[in-house]
């Protein structure tokens, strides 16, 4: 049975071994080979599905860590400032583990079905008027005020517990060698997360590849591409409108070093990766997740770079059902028939 991901990987992470364990049984995520994709563009594309996630996003990962070691240490609550995610996340453990839970969030830009998850889970919201750079700033000088353990990806443990989609995307490939590794990049901890995680691999022997780190932004908020601080983010992709990334330096170090590139997709283009990644491989993901795919079609467009028979694992990582907003604003449902059968037989008009 699949306990959870830090149960699967005690022996890479620092868990004593009578620690009592906050999990969901997170991790464990699809990998899913984008056969429509693959088709249209020439590569060898996989998905990561990490909306499958038990809050439905990659946080739960460095979130059992982070809340299993704030509950070994003895915290009373948890904190965090969020795009919509992080505070999900942080609600379903805290609620796990007992310890109370603040969020900090912008309240004009956080997807509602990120909000009602930290409502149920029973959080203290705290909504404030500025974006997620403000948020994290206020929670920063609170944690060096009281005892609040911060659950932000400045907690070393968030990108410990992280690392460990590396391991799976690796096991899941069993011996197939992973070329690049694509995924939206906001705060930059993901993509750090990641990078550590294949390097152990590769240093434990276990894998004899590193792949190259793709980190996508939106082109309006993409501090990283730019090389400096982003004073008023905008996206439609509202979990990566973030201009001050707090892990610019070792994002900018996993670029680097494993030879890949920061690069930026319009919202257009995030819309239309969005539509394709449901429409044509019936993965629902939420807006930010489909950055690394609309950064990939984007490439191949511009013919800049060859990503032809390169195997490639783009990062999803949210569900789709958590910004369902996104989705009825910019479609259309039909409108409603008279129920009967003669009023939809003559409709669909077969
Ligand atoms: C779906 O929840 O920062 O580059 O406060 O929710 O590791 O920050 C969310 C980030 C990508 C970016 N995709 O990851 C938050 C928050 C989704 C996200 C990112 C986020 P990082």
């Amino acid at each position: 049975m699949w306990k959870g991901l830090i149960n699967k990987y005690k022996n890479y992470l620092s868990v004593k071994k009578d620690t009592n364990i906050v999990t969901l049984n997170e991790g464990n995520t699809p990998l899913i080979k984008a056969d429509w994709l693959n088709k249209e563009y020439g590569f060898e594309l996989y998905l990561k599905f990490e909306g499958a996630n038990p809050s439905g996003s990659f946080k739960d990962r460095g979130m059992t860590l982070a809340v299993t070691k704030a509950l070994e240490e003895n915290s009373k609550a948890i904190i965090c400032a969020s795009t919509g995610n992080t505070s999900a996340s942080a609600a379903a453990y805290g609620a796990r583990s007992g310890l109370k839970t603040l969020v900090v969030v912008p309240k004009a830009k956080i997807a509602k079905g990120k909000l009602s998850q930290a409502l149920i889970y029973g959080a203290q919201i705290i909504p404030i008027k500025g974006n997620f750079d403000k948020a994290l700033e206020i929670v920063r000088k609170l944690t060096d005020k009281y005892a609040l353990t911060l659950v932000n990806s400045l907690n070393p443990f968030r990108i410990e517990g992280q690392k460990t989609a590396a391991f799976e995307v690796a096991d899941q490939l069993e011996n197939k060698e992973l070329d690049i590794l694509a995924l939206p990049v906001g705060n930059a901890g993901n993509i750090t997360a990641y990078w550590r995680g294949f390097k152990e691999y590769y240093n434990k022997n276990i894998t004899n590849y590193l792949p190259k780190m793709f980190g996508f932004q939106a082109a309006r908020s993409a501090a990283m591409v730019k090389g400096r601080t982003i004073e008023d983010p905008e996206t439609i992709a509202t979990a990566i409108r973030i201009g001050n990334p707090v892990n610019r330096d070792k994002a900018q170090k996993a670029m680097e070093e494993s030879n890949g590139l920061f690069d930026s997709v319009t919202d257009k283009e995030i819309k239309e990766a969005h539509q394709i990644l449901a429409s044509k491989e019936g993965v629902f993901i939420e807006p930010a997740s489909a950055a690394p795919v609309a950064g990939l079609i984007k490439l191949c467009k511009e013919n800049k770079y060859s990503l032809t028979n390169k195997k490639i694992v783009a990062v999803l990582t949210g569900n789709g059902l958590k910004d369902q907003e996104f989705v009825l604003d910019n479609y259309s449902i039909p409108n409603s028939l008279e129920g009967k059968f003669k009023s939809v037989e003559e409709y669909i008009n077969i």
